[in-house]
């Protein structure tokens, strides 16, 4: 499984005004942080980038590489700041996003094509955010199609199926799943990726973790190739490299829907039993649904 660090980006308390100021140093201080904890990936996510965002992009990624050599993922709406970002890129790079909107399509896929860079196909359609799992599938399709026809290979499309917030839908937390066990048969060569703590998003800080965890684990159990994820959750990224098998079998058992003796269980695999039960829906989701 490939991780794709999520902490650089402009909504953070420090990184916004870093990026703001120009100020290196707690950029670099927090890539190298991330380096250290694991991951295969930067996201540089400097979000819609309306003002000098090609400037800023092409600083930032000048920035991060002073002090790695991981790859990049480089994360803005802006597609001249995409592009910017490409340029100076000394690896090949993740293009974060292209969606499937008309002008993001036509702007975006001659990039990837371009600078032979790998894409996120973000799952985003004409008329917003897909419903559930079948409308994620035509758009997949349509995508792929779409980069295919520009000379993009499938295997350097990385679909997303944009999870969403537990707090707000669980049918769309479900349908996610649902549209990574159906992603093998209608693109078999194509990879994975997920903005994994979307999941947690609104939900209190100690109960982000346990979320973010059991939910990699159910989208693993269908091959997810790569998430963009809290380099610093270190029980996250024991998951993700394989260093927790009991605890990923455990929650693959729970959703083939084994009821496990929670008597036996330690505290910890409680905990990922009651979460998988609240993400598939089984349970209701509340801010305290490990305490009951
Ligand atoms: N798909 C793709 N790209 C994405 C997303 C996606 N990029 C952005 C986002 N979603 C993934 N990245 C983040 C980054 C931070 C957080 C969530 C997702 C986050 N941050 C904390 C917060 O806002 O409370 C802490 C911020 C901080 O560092 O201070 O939750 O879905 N392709």
């Amino acid at each position: 499984m490939i991780l794709i660090g999520e902490n650089i980006n402009i909504m953070s308390k420090t990184i916004g005004p870093a990026l703001r100021e120009r100020n290196p140093i707690p950029i670099q201080e927090l890539a190298k942080a991330e380096v250290k904890a694991g991951v295969d990936y930067l996201d540089l996510n400097i979000g819609p980038a309306r003002r000098q965002g090609d400037e800023l992009m092409q600083w930032v990624v000048n920035v991060v590489q002073e002090v790695t050599n991981l790859p990049l993922s480089l994360d803005t709406t802006n597609t001249v700041a995409m592009e910017a970002g490409l340029k100076v890129c000394k690896s090949k790079a993740l293009i974060n996003s292209i969606s499937l909107q008309p002008a993001r399509l036509e702007q975006g896929l001659p990039l990837a094509k371009n600078y032979n860079a790998n894409m996120i196909g973000l799952l985003w359609g004409v008329e917003g955010m897909p419903r559930d799992a079948n409308e994620r599938c035509m758009l997949a399709v349509d995508l792929v199609y779409k980069a295919n026809e520009k000379g993009i290979p499938s295997d350097s499309i990385w679909i997303d199926p944009i999870a969403s917030p537990i707090s707000v839908e669980i049918n769309q937390v479900k349908s996610c799943v649902e549209f990574m066990s159906m992603l093998k048969d209608i693109a078999p060569e194509c990879k994975s990726t997920v903005g994994l703590s979307n999941i947690s998003n609104g939900t209190p800080a100690h109960l982000r973790p346990p979320l973010n965890r059991t939910y990699l684990i159910m989208l693993m159990r269908y091959g997810l190739h790569s998430a963009i994820v809290d380099a610093f959750d270190d029980e996250l990224v024991k998951i993700a490299k394989g260093k927790m098998p009991e605890i990923v079998n455990l929650v693959y058992r729970v959703m083939d829907g084994e009821k496990p003796n929670m008597a036996s269980l330690s505290p910890k695999e409680v905990e990922y039993v009651k979460t998988v039960r609240v993400l598939t829906g089984e349970s209701l989701y509340s801010h305290s649904w490990l305490e009951i």
